[in-house]
């Protein structure tokens, strides 16, 4: 039997008829009178409502999507105004939502938040012992250092300014955290959300809820490697100073394809300052 691609069109017509209460019979009439072959109709028809029936019960199965942070991008606009400055547009996907700006930090301010974030690096939780020996697995080699929020003037004007650019108050965002990664350090593939079926989470989500959306600003530019890398749709975004990707992910669910990390440093330092922000109001 020949197969048919299934158009869009034809996919939404036959979805239309089995919503409108049409019997199978007479929609199988109806694609016979138009010219299909009925083996042919019949098996479009079978692998259409199949394929509907699958995708429902996948949706039904996953947590409810929560609003997001969301830049204006409705027009493609090349910039946008962060409320003290202009940064640049220089991609943005949609699913995931994935957006790089460009020039959302100036090279002084780069330079502040290393000076003051270097003092107070400490290795950032890494270890998981594997099985039976005394082996150290470190997922994250970096060092890192949390500031408060509205710690100093920079980081306040900071936060306003990614407040103003992604549209969520600054008040659901936690204190920004700066990370270094030297040549080798690398920060393996993981999910920001924090998994719900782990224990311990009830204390952790009390404080603002989920996170729902990711700002890694880069603070140097390494001479290779340190790449933002989202396996799931193989992007890898280049780490350039002054420049943020941005992320949010409406469910704590992988289906979000928000899987990211930070790719080994080849060569030269890697700084960052990342900001997540909470469904609510983080305390
Ligand atoms: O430094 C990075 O590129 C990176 C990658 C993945 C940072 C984070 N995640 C993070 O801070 O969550
Ligand atoms: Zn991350």
């Amino acid at each position: 039997m020949k197969s048919q691609f299934i158009t869009p069109e034809l996919r939404q017509w036959i979805l239309d008829q089995a919503k409108a209460g049409c019997r199978p019979e007479d929609v199988l009439a109806s694609m016979r009178a138009s010219g299909w072959d009925g083996a042919v109709a019949e098996q479009a028809l079978e692998q259409t409502l199949s394929q509907f029936l699958a995708e429902r019960a996948q949706q039904a199965a996953l947590p409810p999507p929560v609003q997001v942070p969301e830049p204006a991008l409705d027009d493609s606009p090349a910039e946008l105004w962060a409320g003290d400055r202009s940064v640049q547009v220089l991609m943005a996907m949609r699913n995931p939502r994935v957006v790089l700006f460009g020039a959302f930090l100036s090279d002084d301010e780069c330079d502040e938040l290393v000076a003051s974030a270097a003092p107070r690096m400490t290795r950032s939780e890494t270890v998981v012992i594997a099985t039976g020996g005394s082996e150290v697995h470190a997922s994250r080699t970096s060092r890192g250092m949390f500031f408060g929020r509205g710690e100093t003037p920079l980081c306040e004007r900071i936060e306003q300014r990614i407040a103003t650019l992604l549209r969520w108050p600054v008040a659901h965002g936690e204190g920004l955290q700066v990370l270094h990664y030297e040549p080798g350090a690398e920060y393996k593939p993981h999910y920001d959300y924090f998994d719900p079926t782990q224990p311990g989470m009830a204390s952790v989500l009390r404080r603002g809820g989920q996170r729902v959306g990711t700002l890694v600003m880069y603070l140097t530019t390494p001479d290779k490697g340190g790449g933002t890398v989202f396996p799931d749709v193989a992007l890898e975004v280049m780490p350039v100073k002054g420049n943020a990707v941005f992320f949010s992910y409406d469910r704590a669910h992988p289906s979000t394809r928000t899987l990211h990390g930070g790719a080994p440093v080849v060569a030269g330092q890697k700084w960052v300052a990342t900001k997540w922000l909470r469904e609510g109001e983080f305390r």
